[in-house]
């Protein structure tokens, strides 16, 4: 009877050890305060989940000169004072056009499958066209691919990520005129012949969106131009055609041999109704994920703008007077030729928004902003990170991610960008990128085999701490911390790169292994232990 209560006693004791272990990391931001929606799963992602780390290469590079590189419109924007915050600028940056070794090996420790980079076009066409190979730009980034083929990483190689040759801008105004398909296609037919070996992924543009509306429009990106609801158009449809001129020079001179994928990476918000029983706020959110998101995609994966977006620009243009909309429109042949030039479809997330209709816009000047008419705030007490734009919103993902399987049909997403900023301090311990990484993924997880999207890949933003644009070196979006005081650029490991390592090694999340449940259950077999050798003195 002693004999059996011992027994008793021990099993209960690791019954509840382990039951006390699996308490969950419960990582969502309280303030939301809705357990159904923002309840943690615990569970793993499909096998052959890709998971990546990303960068580009104004943002790290530095070598702003070396080599024979050609100047970019970065380089120019962020020497003239002004611009940039304390008029940093990507002279130097990570040095990673010496250090990409180091780099490697970041990447390395921590297990991720893809490494995410951009080539700097004007390092290897220094004027933006053939005639002027730059050869030591071309070897820079063979050895960066060879290196990481050798440690096992695919690269995921974006051929623009913002850093257009300056000369083209003094030629003909760079994404203004038209002349750019052709250079941009003939720069990534440049890039397949001399990378395509090796690189199966390929990435057209980064986030065309930002490039037309804060490049053309708001003018706070390079080239610092300003808008009124005109360039920002006909910027982005010269985007979409150099996108599309890329994709079908991969599509019938690369592909049978190279057997790559090539696909555009969009970035989007995800724009919650403020009241989902007003019919109003539900426009205004549809309404705004088709002039941010569709206005892109609708070309790329349906064919041509979206309906909303042609209609209210047209009325507008007509309201203020114009014979023509300020949306150009894509020819029959065109719409044709964009359709279906994406093989997966990228995607750039960080926060969410809540959104309602804005009645009362007076129309003049125009803009996008007014073309679209939708008011857009943050939820009372969201969580931000450094950046002033960012909040923390875990579900936002899940229904961007939802919305988009919808609308487009059940394309495969990558996701190509996701992370979170803190300010210019040295503190490795970056709980809050902790909790913003746990609590997205763990969205992803839930939208990927929960609501059957068709996600096959996860990257984080960034591998390290680097130039933030307008920003400068005041947002710090790294999981690695790099010190832009000491010449060195030496990058440490913060505590969130860790964090996202077990996340890999686990393909999602495992229940109870922090430290703490460690010891109880270490504690609990010790007892068990002693409870069986006693055992005997009972008996
Ligand atoms: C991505 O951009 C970029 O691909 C990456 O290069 C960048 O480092 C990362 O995200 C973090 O920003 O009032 O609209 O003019 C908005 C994401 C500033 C898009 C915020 C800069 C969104 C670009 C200021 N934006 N960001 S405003």
């Amino acid at each position: 009877m002693a004999k059996l209560s011992v027994i008793v006693l021990a099993l209960l004791f690791v019954v509840v050890s382990r039951v006390s272990s699996e308490e969950p990391y419960f990582v969502y931001p309280e303030i939301y305060n809705d357990p159904e929606r923002d309840a943690f799963l615990f569970d793993k992602f499909p096998d052959g989940f890709k998971w990546c780390a990303a960068t580009s290469s104004y943002q790290i590079e530095g070598g702003w000169n070396a080599d024979g590189k050609g100047v970019n419109i970065w380089d120019t924007f962020s020497h003239e004072p002004g611009n940039v915050q304390n008029d940093d600028n990507g002279d130097v940056a990570c040095d990673s056009y010496n250090k990409w070794k180091e780099d490697v090996k970041l990447l390395e420790d921590m297990k991720v499958m893809n490494y995410r980079f951009s080539i700097s076009w004007a390092r290897i066409l220094p004027d933006g066209t053939r005639g002027s190979e730059n050869e030591a730009g071309v070897d820079y980034y063979n050895n960066l691919i060879n290196d990481l083929v050798a440690a096992g990483i695919e690269p995921y190689v974006t051929l623009y990520h913002w850093d257009l040759p300056q000369a083209l801008v003094d030629s003909y105004d760079g994404w203004m005129g038209e002349e750019i398909v052709d250079d941009f296609g003939d720069y990534a037919r440049f890039c397949y012949e001399k990378f395509g070996d090796r690189v199966k992924y390929w990435i057209t543009l980064n986030e065309p969106y930002i490039i037309a509306q804060l490049g053309y429009e708001y003018g706070s990106h390079a080239p610092g131009v300003s808008g009124n609801g005109d360039k920002t158009y006909i910027v982005s449809h010269n985007l979409i055609k150099s996108h599309a001129k890329a994709w079908h020079i991969y599509n019938d001179e690369f592909r049978s041999t190279q057997n790559g994928l090539i696909g555009i990476t969009l970035n989007s918000d995800w724009f919650e109704p403020e009241n989902r029983d007003e019919q109003a706020d539900l426009d205004a959110s549809e309404r705004m994920m088709q002039f941010m998101l569709g206005w892109y995609a609708h070309p790329i994966f349906l064919g041509d703008y979206p309906e909303v977006m042609k209609n209210r620009i047209a009325n507008l243009s007509a309201h203020q007077g114009l014979n023509e909309s300020r949306l150009p429109e894509f020819t029959a042949e065109e719409i044709e030729y964009i359709k279906d030039t994406s093989d997966f479809f990228g995607l750039n997330h960080y926060t969410s928004l809540l959104v309602n209709d804005n009645v009362d816009h007076e129309p003049d000047p125009p803009s996008w902003d007014k073309d679209h008419g939708v008011n857009r705030f943050p939820g009372e007490n969201w969580p931000r990170a450094e950046s002033e734009w960012l909040y923390s919103v875990p579900w936002g993902i899940r229904r961007l991610l939802v919305w988009i399987k919808e609308e487009y049909g059940d394309p495969s997403v990558y996701v190509t960008e996701n992370g979170f900023s803190t300010a210019d301090i040295d503190d490795l311990n970056d709980q809050g990128r902790i909790d913003y990484y746990r609590s997205y993924i763990n969205e992803v997880l839930k939208a990927t085999i929960v609501d059957n999207v068709n996600v096959q890949a996860y990257t984080a933003w960034s591998l390290m701490d680097n130039f933030e644009w307008a920003e400068g070196y005041t947002e710090r979006f790294g999981i690695h911390y790099v010190d832009f005081n000491d010449d060195e650029r030496p990058r440490s490991q913060k505590e969130s790169a860790k964090e996202y390592a077990r996340i890999v090694a686990n393909n999602g999340f495992e229940k109870g292994v922090s430290a703490a449940s460690t010891q109880r259950f270490g504690l609990a077999v010790f007892i068990c232990c002693v409870l069986f050798h006693l055992r005997r003195f009972v008996n």
